[in-house]
């Protein structure tokens, strides 16, 4: 088999890219290790920044988002229970973010891959990468017992933070930048209305809670725990005594307590790979960067990386400039950064770290109170949260 590009991963990164590559004329197969039930039935993401929701729209696949996402035009803060919003919309001069859940995304790129005959090749095992930095890279796989060979100009490494992609760029190139945190987020899904329509980001004593949404009759919600903490340990009436009293008795008061559908715990980790290219590999998504899951980051980070990536490969096949690949992996890192800044930040303000004493708590009140109290505190969250521009 032979293809221009070849997509290692069919996530979120994988898919936009295979459908941004498609509309500009760009061969490329999609190789995925699992089937597409699996990867629609990940509960991840549920914020949409305006970037990705443009790119969707721009690529006529944004229809069911349009009718079933929610727009959110501010988001709220607690401290110690008291609630305050930041009007995201006002403070940025008109952007707003839409919920709307990865799951869905997913399921809307592989309709629209069936529909516009995008190659994706499911329960690819064993795949390898060969000659990145060499004139004829290609891959291998096995299926069914044997051994198959895609042959290609360049490999898009799309496969998340465990693929194969990112273990091709030799030691002695690769900077790794790691922060990992000393708890997890347990969240658990529920049909049952939402306590607010707008997202609860929670810092209380006992540590941070979330509530969010996918739909008007679906809610999500998160704390903060250990990450050695059993799942068996948290039946649903302990999860929803616990998040009520850190959201505190305002959101308490509107909570609706349901049976959870889903319940598990992911852990929290800032990681950022440098660089995101290396020969003709190019890295994007989780593959090259994760981010603690405050601020809704992780998803969004991926659109941008292949919005940068099919731009520049788009270029690479129409004028023969290799200008935009080669300043691929510089540009997209200088957005992630941001991304890592704001969501590290975000993330050391609302949470409990183990070795935090009194002071350090009422730092993190000062600065929760001061964002309260400034509109220029609050700008600076508020366009962060909408997504910065993709420059
Ligand atoms: P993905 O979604 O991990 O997709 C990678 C794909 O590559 C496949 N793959 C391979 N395919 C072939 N060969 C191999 N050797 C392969 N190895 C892996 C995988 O099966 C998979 O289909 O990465 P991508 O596309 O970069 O997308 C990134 C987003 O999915 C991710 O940033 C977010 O989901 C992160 N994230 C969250 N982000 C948010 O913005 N808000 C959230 O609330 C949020 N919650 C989460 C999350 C990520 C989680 N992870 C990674 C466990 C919750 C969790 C639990
Ligand atoms: C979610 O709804 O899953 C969600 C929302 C906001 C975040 C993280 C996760 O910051």
């Amino acid at each position: 088999m032979r293809t221009k590009i070849a997509i290692i991963g069919a996530g979120p990164a994988g898919l936009m890219l295979a459908h941004l590559l498609q509309r500009d004329g760009i061969d490329a197969v999609v190789l995925e290790s699992r089937d597409r039930a699996y990867i629609e039935g990940r509960v991840r993401a549920g914020v949409l920044e305006r970037t990705t929701v443009a790119l969707l729209e721009r690529l006529g696949i944004g229809g069911r988002m349009g009718r079933e996402g929610l727009i959110h035009t501010g988001t709220k803060l607690a401290i110690d229970g008291e609630i305050f919003r930041i009007d995201m919309e006002a403070l940025t001069g008109g952007s707003t973010v839409t919920v709307y859940g990865q799951q869905e995304v997913m399921c809307d790129l592989f309709d629209d891959a069936e529909a516009r005959g995008i190659e994706i090749i499911f329960g690819a095992a064993a795949v390898q990468l060969h000659d990145v930095d060499g004139g004829h890279p290609f891959v291998t796989w096995e299926a069914n017992g044997a051994l198959r060979r895609l042959d290609c100009e360049f490999i898009a490494g799309c496969d998340g933070f465990h693929g194969v992609s990112r273990a091709c760029i030799p030691e002695a190139v690769l900077k790794t930048f790691e922060r990992v945190y000393p708890f997890g987020w347990l969240g658990i899904l529920a049909e049952v209305p939402p306590a607010d329509h707008e997202l609860i980001y929670a810092n209380h004593a006992r540590g941070f809670a979330l509530a969010s949404m996918r739909s008007a009759s679906r809610s999500r919600y998160y704390i903060q725990c250990p990450v050695e903490e059993r799942l068996e340990d948290w039946p649903d009436e302990r999860f929803w005594d616990e998040v009520a009293l850190r959201l505190g008795p305002e959101a308490a008061a509107h909570m609706v307590r349901g049976p959870s559908f889903e319940k598990s715990i992911a852990p929290l980790r800032s990681f950022v790979t440098e660089p995101m290219r290396h020969g003709r590999l190019f890295l994007a998504g989780d593959a090259a960067h994760i981010v603690p899951p405050t601020g809704a980051k992780g998803l969004n980070l991926a659109v941008a990386d292949v919005i940068f990536l099919a731009e520049a490969l788009t270029d690479f096949y129409r004028s023969g400039s290799v200008c935009g690949i080669d300043h691929y992996s510089a540009r997209a890192l200088a957005r992630v950064w941001k991304a890592e800044r704001f969501s590290w930040w975000f993330t050391g303000i609302t949470h409990r770290f183990p070795a935090m004493d009194g002071f350090d708590r009422k730092m993190q009140v000062a600065e929760l109170n001061y964002i309260r109290g400034s509109r220029a505190a609050q700008t600076m969250l508020a366009e962060n949260y909408v997504g910065l521009p993709l420059q």
